[in-house]
């Protein structure tokens, strides 16, 4: 048989956390559950009459959860349990171990898409979509030409940055030299303590991660190792390496520059390494020791700020935002919000699938 296993409430930690699993047959679906969970009133699950609530615990080697168990229909069940991520992985872990055909589902559903919204502003997207957007185009497509079909497509295919960013953040490199003040950067910008900040060069070794929001747009920040030469050091040298393709690799780059050193080589060569078009501005850190002297022009955005006195940070977020997201699109445009949907569009302009086809993808 196949299980298939989904959570419905949002990615990461949360208070519950909720889990729909179904599958072919409804004993075997109920049986496999009845290996983990017991109710508290001993009611064996296969009688569960369908929308009958149970609490009780699931129990694997060694843990047990409170859980509260639900039957939906004949062969679907949905499984609600404490919301941090331990539980939740535990008890997918074991319908997923088991010696039958058993999956996660990975949808693309706008449904599952809009499950995955980190922010309510990119929710809104989602949102329109799925009252009809996508279905407006299906629907039109028989009373269009195939021309104005086709301009339709590479409109919406213009903004498949930006959808694809409603469900995942925009990748933010924090680089530069040992001491710049990339960690306090990163402190002042989520307006906590998540990396380390100190007074020698060589603090952060290891990227650090950080998740925020930005004028209601997803940000992972990725604050990395100064980059020196760190060749006697292999834990310093794996970091800056990390750092390097971390700058390589992210949506955006923040350079960020001691303004009472001015730019180093190492900067320079950062500079230069930066793939075209790449959105990327020098953040001229430690105003506040030099003055509001205008930096030199480097021919690169740059930003003037202090992080141990959060001046200049809003500044430094507007052009992130601007650089990144750019003018929104309205929330009536039509979006490539799906990776299916995309593909399809592309597919159809190449002429490797038919209308019939490019407008199942459309009613996806
Ligand atoms: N005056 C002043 N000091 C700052 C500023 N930003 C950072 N510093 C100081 O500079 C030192 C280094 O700061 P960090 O944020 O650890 O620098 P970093 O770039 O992360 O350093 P590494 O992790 O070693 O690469 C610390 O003593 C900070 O307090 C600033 O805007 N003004
Ligand atoms: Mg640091």
């Amino acid at each position: 048989m196949t299980l298939l296993v989904r959570q419905l409430t949002a990615s990461g930690r949360g208070a519950v956390a909720v889990l729909n699993v179904s599958g072919s047959s409804p004993s075997e679906v109920s049986n496999t559950l009845a290996r983990y969970f017991t109710a508290v009133n001993r009611l064996p699950l296969p009688d569960l009459p369908t929308h009958r609530i149970l609490y009780g615990t699931w129990e694997t080697e060694g843990t047990r959860e409170d859980v509260i168990v639900v039957r939906n229909g004949a062969a679907e069940w949905e499984v609600c349990c404490h919301g941090g991520v331990a539980a939740i992985d535990r008890i997918r872990q074991c319908l997923t171990d088991l010696d039958i055909q058993s999956h996660e589902e990975q949808s693309d559903s706008l449904d599952d898409l809009l499950l995955q919204c980190p922010t309510v502003r990119t929710a809104e997207y989602i949102l329109a979509h799925r009252r009809g957007l996508n279905t407006e185009l299906a629907e039109l497509t028989d009373r269009i030409s195939t021309d104005e079909l086709r301009l339709r497509l590479r409109r919406m295919l213009s903004f498949r940055r930006f959808a694809t960013h409603l469900v995942k953040p925009w990748t933010v490199a924090i680089a530069g030299c040992p001491n710049a003040g990339k960690s306090s950067l990163l402190n002042a910008i989520i307006g906590y303590d998540r990396s380390i900040v100190f007074a020698q060069p060589g603090t952060t070794r290891d990227r650090v991660e950080a998740s925020t929001v930005i004028d209601g747009w997803p940000y992972l920040l990725l604050d990395t190792a100064g980059v020196r030469d760190a060749a006697d050091d292999q834990i310093e040298s794996k970091g800056v390496s990390i750092a390097e393709s971390t700058f390589a690799s992210s949506d955006a780059a923040l350079l960020v520059v001691d303004s009472t050193l001015g730019l180093q080589d190492v900067d320079s060569e950062l500079l230069s390494s930066n793939a075209d078009g790449r959105p990327l501005a020098i953040v001229w850190n430690k105003t506040d020791l030099v003055g509001s002297k205008p930096p030199p022009d480097i021919g690169f955005p740059a930003v003037q700020v202090s992080a141990t006195q959060k001046s200049g940070v809003a500044d430094l977020l507007e052009w992130l935002a601007a650089a990144t997201v750019g003018t929104p699109p309205p929330l009536t445009e039509l979006l490539p919000i799906s990776d299916t949907l995309a593909r399809a569009a592309q597919q159809f302009l190449d002429q490797q699938i038919d209308l019939g086809q490019l407008k199942t993808a459309l009613l996806t």
